[in-house]
């Protein structure tokens, strides 16, 4: 029982995230409650990284992190600007503060999909 219990919720999850990749290749034509659910994917999918604020441009909706490597998007460890997807979220952040934080490629362009303050 355990055990098959095990295996449908594995055949559940790759069937969900072989749905997400398919998504990816129609960024362009997807509906906003599609973009909400593949938001929702990907809290459960996009690693967080460790990182230090350089600059944040709330304006802008930019933020410049000193990070380790990014494996999802293959980055290595580096300091570098991203766009943050709710530029709203940099209101509570500031340079200096260590973070930790989510990258996703969007139309080809890194952004920050998650990101929030490391006490
Ligand atoms: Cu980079």
């Amino acid at each position: 029982m355990q055990r098959t219990l095990m295996g449908s919720l594995f055949i559940a999850l790759l069937a969900s995230a072989t749905a997400f990749a398919a998504e990816q290749h129609n960024h362009s034509q997807m509906n906003h409650e599609a973009m909400r659910q593949m938001d929702y994917a990907q809290m459960k999918v996009t690693p967080m990284t460790d990182g230090v604020v350089k600059k944040v441009d709330v304006q802008n909706g930019q933020i410049m992190l000193a990070h380790g490597e990014i494996a999802n998007v293959k980055m290595p460890a580096m300091t570098m600007n991203y766009r943050v997807k709710q530029a709203q979220w940099l209101e509570s952040i500031h340079a200096g503060d260590k973070v930790r934080f989510a990258i996703d490629k969007h139309n080809d362009e890194f952004v920050v999909v998650h990101i929030e303050a490391v006490k």
